[in-house]
């Protein structure tokens, strides 16, 4: 690789940064069970502590999304602890999840119950939310509706829409003014005939009658087969809605793999349109990166530092694209050699210029094995065995 190549690779990484979701470090299943793992975390402190040690061979992952229903499950009076936890492990608390869809209250929805009652204890909720966030210096707000229903004529699809304009908007106007409202669009699951939000055009028209501080979160396996999402993110980034990713992969549904597992260059695609937008403006798309992902059967730090390394490796790729070379093609609609300019960079092997920025950096050249050589996961599964051995009480 020349030495321009390497030096976009090295500006790249050093400026890229994934959040890493506490929930992807604790025992969350499939609507089947859950399989127990003897290293999984089942406290906040033990997620901090997972996510620390990604982040330190990594160096990659600053922040951690939150949920606060499973990581302060006292609200509020949790925040001091989460305080005191990030400064210990050095890691800041990243976005800050609602859970308005576990309550048992919340079986037909939450901001679209047709319930006023529930309507206003899911308000409530996200309200306290905004509040933590605020507290906890985090600057996304990010609520997942899972809000739906599953048969045909059973909801007011119309009204459902106004009760969600009116909760958001309410959410919205108490929000600080650096701090964003990222709404989350999910077609299917746990509803089946329709989710209140399905999609970003939905979730567009929803954070602009919010107001301006709402942004749409495109989670990478909320989508039907085969639909071009690095399409709604060009979309999204046209209009200045775009406002972070859940990344994970799939093969079918909200498989919630680990990254570029199933379709590496679906995320490199993205990257890329993010990356040429970027060039064309001169300007910071300004994203929250995030992961979004349920470890199942893979370990679940080695599954963490695997999706971090392959999102570097994505994002180095995608920076590899001559922009100014591919839009002279467009241009030309010379469309054999544009596709070539895009495939070309997918195919570099950018490892050992990754390699070489981790040394730089005083990071280990392969988090992986430094992983396995570090003891920790010996250590957490002798510390937590007994814990998990219960199954713990809460999803996450
Ligand atoms: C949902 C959605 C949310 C996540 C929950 C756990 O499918 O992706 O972002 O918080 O799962
Ligand atoms: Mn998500
Ligand atoms: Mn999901």
């Amino acid at each position: 690789m020349n030495s321009k190549a390497t030096e976009t690779i090295v500006n790249a990484l050093d400026r890229f940064r994934v959040e890493l979701p506490s929930w992807g470090f604790s025992n969350t299943g499939t609507r089947f069970g859950k399989f127990i793992q003897a290293a999984a975390a089942t406290t906040i402190e033990e997620k901090f502590s997972d996510a620390a040690h990604v982040h330190t061979l990594t160096g990659a992952c600053p922040t951690l999304a939150l949920h606060v229903q499973w990581d302060l499950p006292n609200g509020a009076s949790d925040v001091a602890s989460v305080r005191s936890l990030a400064k210990r492990f050095a890691i800041r608390p990243g976005s800050i999840n609602p859970n308005i869809f576990q309550n048992q209250e919340y079986k037909y929805g939450s901001l679209g119950n047709p319930d006023p009652a529930i309507r206003k204890m899911a308000l409530c909720h996200i309200l306290d939310c905004v509040a933590i966030a605020e507290a906890l210096g985090s600057r996304d707000v990010s609520p997942w509706f899972a809000d739906g229903s599953n048969y045909p004529g059973t909801q007011n699809i119309r009204k459902r829409i106004n009760y969600f304009e009116e909760g958001l908007r309410e959410v919205h106007a108490k929000l600080k003014p650096n701090q964003r409202l990222l709404i989350e669009y999910k077609p299917f699951e746990p509803a089946f005939y329709h989710t209140d939000i399905a999609d970003w055009g939905m979730a567009v028209l929803l954070a602009k009658h919010a107001g301006p501080q709402s942004f749409v979160l495109v989670d990478t396996g909320h989508h039907y087969q085969s639909q071009n999402i690095e399409q709604i993110v060009s979309w999204l980034l046209h209009t200045k809605m775009m406002g972070g990713f859940h990344f994970n992969d799939r093969r079918y549904a909200d498989d919630d793999l680990t990254l570029g597992s199933i379709d590496p260059y679906q995320i490199f695609r993205i990257f890329h349109e993010i990356r040429m937008f970027e060039w064309e403006t001169q300007s910071n798309a300004d994203l929250a990166y995030m992961v979004d992902q349920s470890h199942n059967l893979k370990g679940k730090v080695e599954a963490m530092i695997q999706t971090v390394c392959t999102a570097q490796e994505l994002y180095a790729k995608a920076s590899l694209v001559d922009h100014q070379r591919l839009s002279a093609l467009q241009q030309s609609c010379s469309l054999v050699d544009a596709e070539e300019t895009l495939r070309g960079a997918f195919w570099q092997d950018v490892r050992p210029v990754i390699h070489d920025w981790r040394k730089a950096r005083n990071l280990p050249a392969d988090p992986m094995l430094a992983f396995r050589s570090s003891g920790y996961l010996e250590r957490i599964t002798r510390e937590r065995a007994e814990k998990n051995r219960g199954g713990g009480a809460s999803y996450a």
